[in-house]
C-alpha cells in the first residue's frame, strides 16, 4: 500500500519537474503543436469503405484523454459494444461477436490470449498513451486485413515514427500527460520523446495507470475491479530510400488487476515483446515484412476482495509466447487498382500449470496441468485484387488460406489418487491417452463492390466467408471436477467450461450492406448498414451438469447459429458561425440479434439496442458536448449460461476540451445522474458474490457510477 502510494507520488513528481524542464526549454526549440480541438470532428475520417469506421484525431484525442483501457476507446461505435473484464482488458464485441472471434491488431501484430480466464487479450496490451487510430473493418474485412476470426478485425496503430525535415537540426519532441478519474480514484501519466535526425529517430513511451475499485451509482464499490499497469516502448526507425525500417521493443507489467466476473484475479503479467518491419515503396508497388515476437508471464490467485492469498490462495500460472512473420507486397493496376498477395507464419506456444498448496487436501500434491506444451501454428496465404471497372465502381475480390495446426502434451491432475480428484485423474488418463493434435484447413473469401452512382451516396455490399479455428483451451482445457472445470472460464458467466479436442473450426457466412449518404459540404451524414451471419458450427456449449446457485457445466460444442442486425451513425450541422461557434448533433445506434439454431436459445452476449446522441460545439480553443446514452432492457439472454436480464438505462456525459496548442486540458462528467445500472455484457459480479458469501443467485455486474474527469497534456 504504502510502495504503490510512493511510487505514484514519485510518478507525479517526475511527471511535474518534466513538465516544468520542458515549459522552460520550449523558447529555444519548435516544440510539437498539440492539433486544435474541434468536438464536431466526431464522424470519423473518410475510408475507401463505408462500412469501415476510423477512430482518431480529435475524437480520439478526448476519449483517450483520461482512458486506461484501449479497447473501451472504440465502445459506441456503430455495432459496436465492449464489455467488462478487467479494467484494462475490455473485450470486443462487433455485430453480436466477440472476444476470439474479433481480431485485434496492434501495428499488424497478433497476440494470443494465454489465460483461462481470458485476462491478457491482444488489445490490452497497448495504453492508450500509445495509440494513434483504431480501424474497425467488420462482416466484409479484407482477407488483406488477416484471418482466424469470423467478425472482423480492430486494428490498432501506435505512435509512428517521426523524422527532421531534410536540412533540419536534430528534433527533439514529445508530449506529457497526467489524468484522474474520480469514480476509482483512477490515476494515469504518461509521456513520449522523440530525437528525430533526417535519417534516424528514436521514441521512448512510456504510461502508467492506477485505479482502484470503482464506484457504482449511490456509491457503493464494485469489488475486484482494481488494476496497475505500466508501459513502455522504444522504437528505432531508419528512413531508407524506398521506406521505413523499424525495430518496436517494450515490456508491458501489470502488478495487479481485478476482476470482477471472474473467481480469480490477475496477481502479475509480465509482457515483452519486439516488432521488426520494413515498409517500402518501389517504382513496382509496395512491400510490407513483418516479424514480432511476444513472450508472456501471467500469475493468478485471488486478490484482497476475493479472500486474498494469504493462506496460498489457488496460484495458477501461465506461460506464452508469440511468434510471427509475414511478407505482403501490393502491386498497382492500370485502372488504379491494386493486386496485393501474401504470406504468413505464426506460432503460439503456452504452458497452464497450477502449482500446489501446500495443506490443501484438494489442490496437492502435484501440480496440475492444464495445458503442457499447447502450440498453435497457422500458415497463410493470400491474394486480393482490387478493381475499379468503371467510373461509379469498385470491387475487391480476396481469398485466403490457411492451415492451422494444434496440439497438446500430456497432463496431470492435483492427485491420481483419492475421491476428491477422482473425475480430474480420470480425465487426463483419457486425455493422455487420446490423440491430441489436430489440423484445420481454413478458406476465406471476400467479395465486395461499392458503387457511387453522385456525389453523395456510396452503396457497398458484399460476402464474406470466414474461419475460426478453435482456441487452445476450447480444444484441450480437459478438467471435469467441480474446481478444475470452474477454472476455464472466459465468457464472464462464471460457469464452467470443458473443451473438446474435437472441437471443428467455425465458419461464417457474411452478407453486408452499408448505404451512406454526405450532403455536399459534409453539413449532413448519414450511414446505414445491414448484416446477417450465419455461422456453421459455431463455437457454443452444452451443458454438462446443473451446479449449485444456478451455475452450470458445459462443454464447448458446434452448433449452427445466425445472427442479423442493423447499424447506423450520422451528424447534422445545426449552426455555423457567430457567436457561438460551430455546433453539431450526432448519432449512433445499433441493434443485433442472435440464436442457436440448434436449440432456438439467443446467443450469449447480445447488445440490447444502444443510441448516443450527442450535441456538439466547438469555438476558437474551446469545444464541449453534452452526450446521452440509451441502452435498451436485455431481455434477448442465453438461457444455457443463466444469462442476467438487465434493465435500460440512460447515462448522460459532459465534456469539455481547451488547447492552445501546447497545452490541452480535457474535463469530463460521465454519469453526470450518477445512475445505477447493470451491464448489459457485462457478466456476473462474481467478486461482489463471493464476498457476501456465495448465496442465492449471482447478480449482473454494476457499471460505474458518476465521475469527474480531469486530464491535462502538454506538447515541448
Ligand atoms: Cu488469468
Amino acid at each position: 500500500m504504502s510502495s504503490s502510494t510512493f511510487v505514484r507520488a514519485a510518478l507525479m513528481a517526475g511527471v511535474a519537474a518534466l513538465a516544468l524542464s520542458a515549459a522552460a526549454k520550449a523558447q529555444e526549440a519548435p516544440a510539437t503543436q498539440l492539433p486544435p480541438v474541434d468536438a464536431t470532428q466526431t464522424v470519423e475520417d473518410e475510408t475507401a469503405s463505408p462500412s469501415q469506421s476510423v477512430v482518431g484525431g480529435e475524437v480520439l484525442a478526448r476519449r483517450k484523454a483520461t482512458a486506461a483501457d484501449t479497447i473501451g476507446l472504440i465502445a459506441g461505435e456503430p455495432g459496436v459494444a465492449v464489455y467488462a473484464n478487467g479494467g484494462l482488458s475490455s473485450l470486443p464485441v462487433i455485430r453480436g461477436l466477440a472476444d476470439d472471434r474479433v481480431l485485434v491488431t496492434i501495428d499488424g501484430a497478433e497476440a494470443t490470449t494465454f489465460c483461462p480466464n481470458h485476462m491478457n487479450p491482444p488489445g490490452g496490451y497497448i495504453s492508450p498513451s500509445r495509440v494513434q487510430q483504431i480501424s474497425i473493418l467488420p462482416t466484409l474485412s479484407p482477407v488483406s486485413a488477416g484471418g482466424d476470426n469470423i467478425a472482423g478485425v480492430i486494428a490498432v496503430t501506435s505512435r509512428s515514427p517521426q523524422f527532421a525535415a531534410e536540412g533540419a537540426d536534430l528534433q527533439v519532441n514529445g508530449e506529457l500527460g497526467v489524468s484522474y478519474r474520480s469514480v476509482s480514484d483512477g490515476a494515469g501519466a504518461n509521456g513520449w520523446i522523440t530525437i528525430a535526425g533526417e535519417r534516424l529517430s528514436l521514441t521512448y513511451e512510456a504510461g502508467w495507470n492506477h485505479a482502484e475499485n470503482y464506484k457504482a451509482g449511490g456509491g457503493r464499490r464494485v469489488r475486484s475491479t482494481e488494476f496497475e499497469a505500466y508501459d513502455q516502448a522504444l522504437t528505432l526507425a531508419w528512413l531508407t530510400d524506398h521506406g521505413v525500417l523499424s525495430l518496436k521493443a517494450g515490456r508491458q507489467f501489470q502488478p495487479y488487476q481485478g476482476f470482477p466476473t471472474q473467481r480469480m484475479d490477475l496477481t502479475e503479467n509480465d509482457s515483452l515483446f519486439a516488432d521488426l518491419r520494413y515498409q517500402a515503396t518501389y517504382g513496382w508497388g509496395e512491400l510490407n515484412a513483418k516479424a514480432s515476437w511476444r513472450s508472456v508471464e501471467h500469475e493468478m490467485n485471488f486478490l484482497a476482495d476475493k479472500g486474498g492469498s494469504a493462506t496460498g490462495g489457488m496460484p495458477m500460472n501461465s506461460q506464452g509466447r508469440d511468434l510471427a512473420a509475414s511478407l505482403d507486397v501490393a502491386l498497382p493496376t492500370p485502372d488504379g487498382g491494386a493486386v496485393r498477395a501474401g504470406v504468413e507464419a505464426r506460432r503460439a506456444d503456452v504452458d497452464d500449470w497450477w502449482p500446489p498448496v501446500a495443506g490443501s487436501m484438494m489442490m496437492s500434491p502435484n501440480t496440475y496441468w492444464n495445458i503442457t506444451e499447447g502450440r498453435r501454428e497457422r500458415t497463410g496465404v493470400w491474394g486480393e485484387w482490387e478493381a475499379h471497372p468503371g467510373d461509379d465502381w469498385s470491387t475487391l475480390l480476396g481469398a485466403r488460406y490457411e492451415h492451422v495446426e494444434t496440439d497438446a502434451g500430456p497432463v496431470q491432475p492435483y492427485a491420481w489418487t483419492g475421491m476428491m480428484n477422482m473425475p480430474d485423474a480420470m480425465a487426463a488418463r483419457a486425455f493422455n491417452a487420446r490423440d491430441r493434435g489436430r489440423a484445420d484447413d481454413n478458406l476465406d473469401i471476400t467479395a465486395t463492390a461499392t458503387w457511387r452512382p453522385s456525389a453523395e451516396i456510396t452503396v457497398e455490399f458484399g460476402y464474406a466467408r470466414k474461419t475460426r479455428s478453435p482456441s487452445l483451451y476450447e480444444r484441450y482445457a480437459w478438467g471435469v471436477g467441480s474446481m478444475s472445470s470452474a477454472m476455464t472460464s472466459f465468457a464472464g458467466d462464471a460457469n464452467s467450461y470443458v473443451g473438446d479436442p474435437d472441437l471443428k473450426p467455425e465458419v461464417a457466412h457474411n452478407l453486408a450492406a452499408t448505404l451512406r449518404y454526405e450532403a455536399p459540404g459534409g453539413a449532413r451524414k448519414l450511414t446505414v448498414s445491414v448484416y446477417r451471419s450465419q455461422v456453421d458450427d459455431f463455437i457454443d456449449a452444452a451443458k454438462v451438469a446443473d451446479l449449485a446457485n444456478g451455475f452450470v457445466r458445459l462443454r464447448f460444442a458446434n452448433v449452427d447459429a445466425a445472427l442479423f442486425g442493423v447499424d447506423a451513425s450520422g451528424a447534422m450541422e445545426l449552426w455555423n458561425g457567430q457567436p457561438f461557434g460551430r455546433g453539431a448533433l450526432t448519432g449512433v445506434v445499433s441493434w443485433v440479434e442472435g440464436e442457436n439454431r440448434d436449440s432456438g436459445d439467443n446467443l450469449y452476449h447480445m447488445t440490447p439496442v444502444t443510441a448516443r446522441i450527442a450535441l456538439e460545439q466547438s469555438k476558437g480553443p474551446w469545444s464541449n458536448s453534452a452526450e446521452l446514452e440509451l441502452v435498451a432492457e436485455k431481455d434477448a439472454v442465453n438461457a444455457l449460461r443463466h444469462e442476467p436480464r438487465t434493465s435500460a438505462y440512460a447515462l448522460m456525459n459532459l465534456r469539455s476540451s481547451w488547447t492552445n496548442g501546447r497545452l490541452r486540458v480535457d474535463a469530463a462528467v460521465e454519469n453526470l445522474f450518477d445512475a445505477d445500472y447493470a451491464l448489459p455484457l457485462g457478466g456476473v459480479a462474481f467478486g461482489d458474490f463471493k464476498a457476501s458469501g456465495a448465496q442465492g443467485r449471482i447478480q449482473p455486474l454494476a457499471g460505474p457510477g458518476r465521475s469527474f474527469n480531469l486530464a491535462l497534456r502538454m506538447a515541448f
